[in-house]
């Protein structure tokens, strides 16, 4: 058989800047990261896509699990009675929920939602558990899925009718204590976007109008994506007492009084996965984010008839130094594959680096390397390899974050009035601007530019003296950003 050469290789067609939504769906197919499933808006995540969930998954538990959060799995069934029960939580979800009516061939008594969110079937049971001030505080949080039965224009990731996600809900004693932790989870929802993702996002309050109804008040961690686009990648809630009076948890307190507790609910979800793929990703493919990366390093031998025996060997022996160091490698010693085929296979793939090794690096003691983000090759000497991999994945994961934060800087454009904002906003900006705050505003602003608000930063820059909104020269209450967005 004829060797698959470089050619022949199912590279990417579509670019990322002409033809963004085609190249992403190209990428998530040939990374094998998304298959498609008989149910539209229901995708499959395949083992590479699964992998960096898992990754997530391990990285955010341990920082809950340090922080006193505890696991907890509740059923994916809620009654529909307990759905009702909070109405502002339901207002506005009501045509996205799932429901079960039939249990085999005998219709239910009464329909069961398929779960959307927790809040409800979590806070019915918090009130038999929380009953003195030594219950408290209650933090547990889920891994699970949820459905919501989406109506808009599905991509894998990004907006699903099924997704995974983590959702915390806790109850303190305190309106102080709830207070506190709002603000401590939006920093680790920072935290993991940095520091796993290599995803920069800008942390801030929501809207009244973007908001959780059922909320006092919605913090959020927002991406802005070289798409052009702006993106939520988590919310922490601080929900007060609402939920609280409407599923009656209460505790007696030191002095025997009873009281409402005071709550939070936060999560972050797959989508986050999305979001780092547009983030990094180019035209070759997949980008990741050495800490995500299954594969951390491919090595390619260069294989020839007389010195294939000797290029072998020596592949795995440094396969075994790099695994030693704690690396996962992977030896690609196929022979019916071209080098050069094998290189876009990883590059499409995402691999951070790739080793080659052929008989002339073996004569000269080293292999080259090339880095998928920059492209960059370099030869490396055999001895002391492991070092210089270790060093140039740390900076490969530094690099992504930084080149991600140059360009959301360069992104943002701070503004005053309406004609900049309409202008900014159409050439792909992100715009940080006074606002009066005030629901018409918001609505007529998204008319005229599809633009929404993201959040106001939790550091506001210094408002003017009688500053008025950019938008209706109303009474500027705070900065926000708004941009375009998913
Ligand atoms: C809002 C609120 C909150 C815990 C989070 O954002 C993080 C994790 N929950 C979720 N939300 C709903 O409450 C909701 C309710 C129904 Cl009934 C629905 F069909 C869809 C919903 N979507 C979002």
């Amino acid at each position: 058989m004829a060797k698959k050469d470089a050619k022949d290789t199912k590279g990417l067609t579509a670019s990322k800047e002409d033809e963004v939504s085609e190249w992403f769906t190209q990428l998530i197919q040939k990374a094998e990261l998304i298959e498609y499933s008989p149910v539209s808006g229901c995708y499959i995540l395949r083992p590479n896509a699964y992998y960096i969930w898992e990754q997530a998954q391990r990285y955010f538990d341990n920082i809950l699990r340090k922080d006193g959060v505890q696991n907890t799995y509740f059923p994916l069934f809620i009654p529909e009675s307990l759905l009702q029960k909070e109405e502002k939580h339901v207002a506005g979800f009501a045509p996205e929920v799932a429901w079960v009516e039939t249990g085999g061939h005998t219709k239910l008594k009464e329909r069961l939602a398929i779960r959307p969110t927790s809040e409800t079937i979590m806070y019915e049971t918090y009130a038999k558990w929380i009953r003195s001030h030594k219950d408290l505080p209650l933090r547990l949080n889920q891994w699970a899925n949820v459905v919501r039965w989406e109506f808009k224009h599905c991509t894998p990731f990004l907006r699903s009718r099924e997704f995974l996600w983590q959702e915390g809900h806790t109850a303190f004693a305190t309106k102080e204590e709830a207070l506190e932790e709002v603000h401590k989870i939006l920093d680790f929802y920072e935290q993991l976007f940095r520091e796993l993702y290599a995803v920069p996002v800008l942390k801030g309050r929501k809207s009244e109008t973007e908001k959780f109804a059922g909320a006092e008040f919605t913090l959020s961690v927002e991406a802005f994506l070289p798409t052009g686009k702006a993106i939520q990648g988590a919310t922490s809630h601080h929900l007060g007492q609402q939920f609280a009076k409407a599923f009656n948890i209460k505790f007696k307190d030191q002095q025997q009084q009873e009281q409402y507790v005071w709550q939070n609910s936060w999560g972050f979800s797959t989508r986050s996965i999305g979001m780092m793929i547009l983030m990094h990703s180019d035209d070759k493919g997949l980008v990741l984010p050495p800490k995500v990366a299954r594969i951390q390093v491919v090595i390619v031998p260069i294989l020839f008839d007389k010195t294939k025996a000797q290029v072998l060997k020596e592949a795995v022996l440094l396969q075994k130094k790099l695994e030693k160091k704690g690396f996962s490698v992977h030896l690609d010693a196929r022979e019916e594959y071209s080098p050069g085929w094998k290189f876009n296979e990883w590059e499409v793939k995402g691999v951070p680096v790739r080793l080659e090794l052929g008989p002339r690096d073996l004569e000269q003691k080293q292999a080259a390397l090339v880095r998928r983000d920059t492209g960059e090759k370099q030869a490396l000497p055999l001895a002391g390899i492991e070092k210089e991999v270790d060093l140039i994945l740390q900076q490969m994961q530094a690099d992504l974050y930084s080149k991600a934060e140059s360009m959301l800087k360069k992104s943002i454009v701070k503004i005053n009035n309406l004609a900049e904002a309409v202008k900014h906003v159409q050439e792909k900006k992100m715009i940080l601007a006074p606002w009066c705050e005030t629901e018409v505003c918001e609505t007529e602003f998204k008319e005229k530019t599809s633009a929404k608000s993201l959040n106001a930063p939790l550091q506001q820059p210094p408002l003017q003296k009688n500053q008025t909104c950019f938008a209706c020269k109303k009474k500027a209450v705070s900065w926000f950003y708004f941009a375009k967005s998913y």
